[in-house]
């Protein structure tokens, strides 16, 4: 997969993509990820990205030239070009499946009060948000969605087995799990973890998942 970044902060990127998981993807060249800083796209001598919104109200807004020519100079036939803002659909373990089918995603992220509309009219294939609340730019956003996708992808994660059996890949949350000592501190690890009868345990796992998504994310279960 090949993933390009529209930032004004490239600097931010470098450090949570170089390590371990991602880092493998990307030397064994499962993930290619570029990162671009959006000033390249600008004409002006003061490399203007932003201006004052029409109506009047507080802060900038992200102008809509640079970016429409950073994602037309950037956009391939497959290109999927994703807004990050908060104005976006939840992202989820299901956008994140959807994403990992893709080819070539382009993130676009905010700064300021936001983008210029057309942006989100003209340019924009879809808008996702990481959360209800407001960040000061879209980098992190952009980071938590190429980690999320990119453990998706088919080699990254040693046994992909892993990503099928992990929190929200069936709707629920992960059944409790434990590993030596089998006492600690007299915490003791459930006798079917132990008992070597595998319909008991999983027929315990499921169960511990219901409960669990139960007690804490009801919401998930409607
Ligand atoms: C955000 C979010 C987010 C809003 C103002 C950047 C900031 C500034 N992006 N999910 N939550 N973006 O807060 O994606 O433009």
């Amino acid at each position: 997969m090949k993933i390009d970044v529209l930032t004004l902060f490239p600097a931010m990127f470098a450090g949570p993509l170089d390590e371990s998981i991602i880092m493998r993807a990307r030397k064994a060249g499962l993930l290619e990820l570029n990162i671009h800083q959006l000033r390249d796209w600008t004409q002006d001598r003061h490399k203007t990205v932003d201006d004052r919104p029409f109506g009047g109200g507080p802060g900038m807004l992200l102008k809509a030239e640079p970016l429409f020519a950073a994602v037309e100079g950037l956009r391939r036939e497959p290109t999927k070009v994703i807004l990050l803002s908060p104005a976006g659909r939840n992202f989820s373990q299901a956008i994140a499946r959807e994403l990992a089918e893709a080819q070539d995603l382009l993130l676009v992220t905010g700064h300021y009060e936001g983008f210029d509309e057309r942006v989100r009219d003209a340019l924009a294939d879809d808008e996702l948000s990481i959360g209800d609340y407001v960040l000061t730019n879209g980098a992190l956003p952009a980071m938590v969605v190429i980690d999320a996708v990119t453990r998706l992808l088919p080699g990254v994660l040693g046994d992909d087995a892993s990503s099928r059996d992990e929190s929200f890949s069936h709707g629920l949350l992960e059944y409790p799990q434990y590993t030596r000592p089998a006492e600690f501190r007299g915490m003791k690890v459930p006798d079917v973890l132990v008992s070597g009868n595998h319909a008991e345990i999983e027929k315990w796992r499921r169960e511990q998942a219901q409960l669990r998504t139960r007690q804490a994310r009801p919401d998930l279960l409607t």
